[in-house]
C-alpha cells in the first residue's frame, strides 16, 4: 500500500511531482487534434541576472491555474513560456566584464527556468523560444524585410533622445520624465541617423480594432489616447511681402477670428527665410536653447511660457488682418505642421502665452454663463460665435462646418486627421540585438538591380528607395534576400559603443565589408580577391533591432519553434491561431502590445495570419506590494524574495496565497500572517486524506453514500470553482473549496469520490499536494490528466430544507433535510448532533417542539 508522510511537508513532494510532470511530459500540447484548442500565453520573461521576484509568479500562476484547468476540461492546451532574451543589461553587463552577452543570457536562462519549474508550472518546454537565438531572429528579420519591401520601413535623420550613460538612443516610450526608462539615466535631444517604422500607417487601422478587443477598458483607453487621433482642419495663411505661406493645423476652425498670432515651432523650416534682420540674433538663440529640451518639457501647460518675434507677419484668410508670427517652444515640430494659429482667449496656453508676452486677446465665443454673466476667458470649450463677421451667433460646431467649407471654397483650408502617434524609432546602437539584414550601396549599382528584370533582389525592394547620407556620398539600402538569413552578430573584442553614436558593430570591420552577388544574393566577406564580374560592394548597416522586435510577434512561433522553413507551418497556425488568453503587466499597453499589434495586423496584411488581431483577450495581473503597502524595490529593502517563500511554505503555498491575496486584477500587499493561514489550510486537506501512519485516513471510504450536506456542498463547490476558474476569480474560488473542507471536516465519514472531487478541484492551485494525495488513492493516472469534476444541478437545488436544532431554545446546530422527512428520523439526527449530545448529556428531556422547514426545539432540565 502506498504511504506519504504522516505530515504535509511540501519540500518531500514538489521536487518529485515536478519530476515527474517533465519525464512524462504531460503537459506537452498535443500536435493539431480534433480536440478543441486552448492557447494561454505569459508575457516572456527578460531573464535579468536578478532571478525571478515576485511579480513574475503574479503574472504567471494565473495562467497557470488557467492551464491546467482547460487541460482537466478536455481542451488541448498550448501554455508555452520562453526567453526576451536582447536587452540592455545583458549588454552593459558585457560592457562591464566582457562577458559573451549570449553566456550571460544563457546563465540567466537556465536558473529563470529552474525557478519556474519549482514553482510547478506546467509548461510546454517543448515549444518554448529565445528571441537571441538565430534560428528564431531569422523570422524577425524576415518580417523586417517584408516592412521594408512595402515600404514601411525607412531611414531618417532624426532629433533622438540620446543617453550618454547608456550610449545608446532611446524611444520615446523608453523616456519617461526626462529620464532612460532603464537605469533613469539623463537623456538629451540630438539628431541621428535611424531606422523607423511607418506605425502611423497602422493608426486607423488600430484604432478601430480595439472596439472589439476583450481587453481591460483602462488599456483600451490608454492605448486610444497614446494613438490619439484627432481631426481638424489645416488652413493655409499667406505671409506679408513673400510667396511662401505657411500652415497650421486647428481642430477649432470656429476660433479663426480670435486669431491674435501665429507660432511656428523653433524647429520649423520655415523660420530661417522669413526672421526679420532685427530679430535674427534673438531667434537663433532662443532655437539653441529649444534644442536641448524635451518635448514633454515644452508641452507642459504650467510651464513658464517662451519665445521671441520673429519679425514676420501673416495674413488673415478670411479677415485680410496682419497678424505677427512668433517662435515658441510650446509648439512642436512632430504633430501637425508644427505651426499654430494661436487663439488666446479659447485656448490655455495661448492665453498664458499672450498675457506673458502682452498680446492681445479677442473673445470669439461666447459661453453660457449662469445668469448671462459672460463665462471668463480662456473659455475652451464650444459656444456661439461673436466678433466673427457673418458667423456671428452660429453654434460652434455649426461654425465649424461653415468656415471649414469657405475655406475649402477658397483652396486654403484642407480637412485633416492628425495622430499623436509617432513613427517608431526602430534602431539601436548596441550589440546585442538583431542586426538588420541590409546592406548599403552606391546610387549605380541600385540602379543596376532595378533596370535588371532578373535580379533576384528586385522582389524585395521597396517602391521608393530607402536612401541615407554618409559623409559626401548618398547610400542605397539594399535588403538581403530570405535566403541569407539568419544574419548573426559577428564576434567582437568590445562591447563599448564608439562615441560618435554609433554600435558597437562600427567596429567590426570584416563583418562589415560584404560584396554582394548580384545574381545569387549570397552576400560574403569582402576578400583581398579582385572583385568577380557579378559582384558589388556594400556595407553593412551596423545599427540592431530594439528588444521590442522579438516580442512583437514570439507568440506565433511557439506552436512551431523549430520550423526552419517557415515563421510557423500553416496547418499549425490554422490550428492554434492567436492565444485564447494574454496575462501580462498593464506597463506594456503602449509599448510591446502597440507594436505587437501593428506587426500582427501587417502579417495579416500580407497574408500571413488569419485574423487582425494577436491578443483578442487581455488580462492584467495587480501588483504585488510589500506588507507595507508600498512597491516592492531593492533600495526600500522590502522585497519578498519566492525561492524564500518556497523554502519555507512549498511553491503550493505561495501560489495558493498569492491568489488568496485579491482579484487577480487588484495590487495588493503581501502579509505574512496570510500566509500562515493558508499554509494551514493546506494541512487541514492533507490530515483528511492521509492518517497518522501516512496511509489514506480511513475516514475517506470508497463506496460510502455522503450526507445530504456534504453532498450538497460538494456540487455548490463544483458549480462556484468552476465559474470562478472560467472567470479568473481564483481568490473566491479558495473561499469555496474552504467551505467544502470545513463540511468534510465535520463528517466522521466522507466518501473517496468526494475526496477525489476536491483534490481535482485544487489540483489546478495547488498541483503538487494535489498529486500526491490523489496517488495515494491509489489513482494511476496523475491527476493533472483527470477530468475536472461537473456539478449534478440537481444536487443543488434539492428539495433540501435547513432545520435550525435548538436545545431549550438556544441554536446548537442544524440539519439539512430532505423536504418530506419523516419526524421521528429527524428528532433522532438532531439529538445525535454532537453540539446537542453535549447539552443534553444527563439531562432529561421534557418536550420535542417541530415546526417542518424551520426548526427543532428540544426542552430538556
Ligand atoms: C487653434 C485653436 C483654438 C486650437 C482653440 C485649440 C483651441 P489636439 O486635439 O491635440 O489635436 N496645435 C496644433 N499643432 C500643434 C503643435 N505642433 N504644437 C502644439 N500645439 C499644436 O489639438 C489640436 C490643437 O493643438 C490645435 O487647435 C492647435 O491649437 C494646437 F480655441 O488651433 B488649436
Amino acid at each position: 500500500m502506498r504511504t506519504t508522510q504522516s505530515d504535509y511537508q511540501p519540500s518531500e513532494i514538489e521536487g518529485k511531482w515536478q519530476e515527474f510532470w517533465a519525464e512524462k511530459q504531460v503537459f506537452s500540447a498535443e500536435e493539431a487534434t480534433e480536440k478543441p484548442k486552448y492557447y494561454v500565453l505569459d508575457m516572456f520573461p527578460y531573464p535579468s541576472g536578478a532571478g525571478l521576484h515576485l511579480g513574475h509568479p503574479a503574472n504567471y500562476t494565473p495562467s497557470d491555474i488557467v492551464a491546467r484547468f482547460k487541460k482537466a476540461q478536455g481542451y488541448n492546451v498550448l501554455h508555452p513560456q520562453g526567453w526576451d532574451a536582447f536587452g540592455l543589461p545583458t549588454e552593459q553587463y558585457a560592457i562591464k566584464t566582457g562577458v559573451h552577452p549570449a553566456v550571460t543570457s544563457q546563465t540567466n536562462i537556465d536558473r529563470f527556468q529552474k525557478q519556474l519549474n519549482q514553482l510547478g508550472y506546467c509548461y510546454d518546454w517543448k515549444h518554448s523560444v529565445n528571441t537571441t537565438d538565430p534560428e528564431y531572429f531569422r523570422w524577425t528579420q524576415w518580417i523586417f524585410l517584408q516592412l521594408f519591401a512595402k515600404g514601411l520601413a525607412y531611414v531618417d535623420e532624426k532629433p533622438v533622445w540620446w543617453c550618454p550613460a547608456l550610449g545608446t538612443v532611446l524611444a520615446n516610450e523608453e523616456v519617461i520624465d526626462g529620464k532612460s526608462e532603464r537605469g533613469n539615466h539623463p537623456v538629451e535631444r540630438c539628431n541621428l541617423r535611424q531606422w523607423v517604422l511607418r506605425i502611423t500607417a497602422y493608426a486607423e487601422k488600430m484604432l478601430a480594432g480595439l472596439d472589439k478587443l476583450d481587453w481591460p477598458e483602462s488599456s483600451k483607453k490608454l492605448q486610444r489616447h497614446w494613438m490619439g487621433r484627432s481631426t481638424g482642419i489645416e488652413i493655409e495663411f499667406n505671409l506679408e511681402d513673400s510667396t511662401e505661406s505657411l500652415m497650421v493645423f486647428t481642430t477649432r476652425p470656429d476660433t479663426l477670428y480670435g486669431v491674435t498670432y501665429m507660432v511656428l515651432a523653433p524647429e520649423h523650416p520655415l523660420l530661417g527665410g522669413i526672421i526679420g534682420q532685427e530679430q535674427k540674433e534673438a531667434v537663433n538663440q532662443y532655437q539653441e536653447l529649444a534644442r536641448n529640451k524635451s518635448e514633454l518639457e515644452r508641452a507642459e501647460l504650467n510651464k513658464v511660457k517662451s519665445g521671441v518675434f520673429t519679425g514676420a507677419f501673416a495674413i488673415h484668410p478670411l479677415s485680410g488682418k496682419k497678424i505677427p508670427i512668433w517662435c515658441a517652444d510650446y509648439v512642436v515640430m512632430s504633430y501637425g505642421t508644427g505651426a499654430i494659429m494661436a487663439v488666446p482667449a479659447h485656448d490655455e496656453r495661448d492665453y498664458a502665452f499672450a498675457q506673458a508676452f502682452d498680446l492681445p486677446i479677442e473673445r470669439v465665443i461666447e459661453g453660457r454663463g449662469a445668469n448671462g454673466v459672460p463665462t471668463p476667458l480662456p473659455f475652451c470649450d464650444l459656444g456661439v460665435l461673436t466678433n466673427s463677421g457673418k458667423y456671428n451667433r452660429m453654434a460652434s460646431v455649426e461654425a465649424q462646418m461653415a468656415i471649414g467649407k469657405a475655406l475649402q471654397d477658397s483652396g486654403k483650408g484642407t480637412p485633416k486627421v492628425n495622430y499623436k502617434l509617432r513613427d517608431w524609432l526602430f534602431s539601436r546602437q548596441r550589440y546585442w540585438g538583431e542586426p538588420f539584414p541590409i546592406v548599403w550601396i552606391s546610387h549605380e549599382d541600385y540602379q543596376g538591380i532595378q533596370n535588371d528584370p532578373k535580379s533576384p533582389f528586385q522582389k524585395g525592394l521597396p517602391e521608393k528607395p530607402v536612401i541615407a547620407q554618409r559623409e559626401d556620398r548618398i547610400e542605397y539600402a539594399l535588403p538581403l534576400l530570405a535566403n541569407q538569413l539568419p544574419l548573426t552578430l559577428p564576434e567582437i573584442d568590445s562591447y563599448q559603443p564608439t562615441g560618435s553614436g554609433e554600435s558597437p558593430l562600427a567596429k567590426a570591420e570584416e563583418w562589415l565589408a560584404v560584396s554582394v552577388n548580384l545574381s545569387t544574393g549570397a552576400i560574403t566577406p569582402q576578400s583581398k580577391e579582385p572583385l568577380g564580374d557579378d559582384c558589388i560592394l556594400g556595407r553593412r548597416e551596423t545599427d540592431t533591432m530594439p528588444q521590442w522586435a522579438g516580442s512583437c510577434w514570439y507568440y506565433l512561433r511557439y506552436p512551431d519553434p523549430k520550423n526552419c522553413d517557415q515563421m510557423v507551418s500553416g496547418a499549425l497556425h490554422n490550428y492554434w491561431q492567436v492565444p485564447d488568453l494574454y496575462i501580462g503587466g498593464a506597463e506594456h499597453v503602449n509599448l510591446h502590445l502597440l507594436y505587437a499589434r501593428f506587426w500582427h495586423l501587417f502579417l495579416y496584411d500580407i497574408g500571413v495570419v488569419q485574423q487582425p488581431e494577436p491578443f483578442p483577450k487581455l488580462v492584467h495581473q495587480g501588483l504585488i506590494l510589500a506588507e507595507d503597502g508600498e512597491k516592492m524595490s531593492k533600495s526600500r529593502g522590502n522585497v519578498i524574495n519566492p525561492e524564500t517563500i518556497i523554502e519555507q511554505y512549498g511553491a503550493d503555498t505561495l501560489r495558493l496565497y498569492q491568489c488568496f491575496l485579491g482579484p487577480l486584477e487588484a495590487s495588493k500587499p503581501w502579509n505574512t500572517l496570510g500566509i500562515e493561514g493558508i499554509a494551514r489550510f493546506l494541512r487541514k486537506i492533507w490530515r483528511e486524506i492521509v492518517d497518522d501512519s501516512g496511509q489514506l485516513n480511513p475516514k475517506v471510504q470508497k463506496n460510502f453514500r455522503d450526507s445530504p450536506e456534504t453532498d450538497q456542498a460538494l456540487h455548490l463547490c463544483i458549480q462556484k470553482v468552476t465559474d470562478d476558474y472560467e472567470n479568473l476569480r481564483f481568490n473566491t474560488a479558495i473561499s469555496q473549496l474552504m467551505i467544502l473542507v470545513n463540511q468534510f471536516h465535520k463528517e466522521l465519514v466522507i466518501s473517496q469520490s468526494s475526496a477525489e472531487a476536491l483534490l481535482q478541484m485544487l489540483a489546478p492551485l495547488a498541483p503538487h499536494i494535489a498529486e500526491e494525495l490523489w496517488s495515494l488513492m491509489g489513482k494511476q493516472e496523475p491527476i493533472c490528466q483527470s477530468r475536472f469534476p461537473t456539478y449534478e444541478p440537481g444536487k443543488i437545488v434539492s428539495d433540501t430544507v435547513k432545520l435550525i436544532v435548538q436545545v431549550n431554545g438556544k441554536v446548537r446546530g442544524e440539519l439539512l433535510v430532505d423536504k418530506g422527512s419523516d419526524k421521528e428520523d429527524l428528532l433522532n439526527r438532531a439529538k445525535n448532533l454532537e453540539r446537542v449530545q453535549a447539552q443534553l448529556n444527563g439531562k432529561n428531556i421534557r418536550k420535542e417542539i417541530y415546526v417542518p422547514g424551520k426548526i427543532i426545539n428540544i426542552v430538556a432540565n
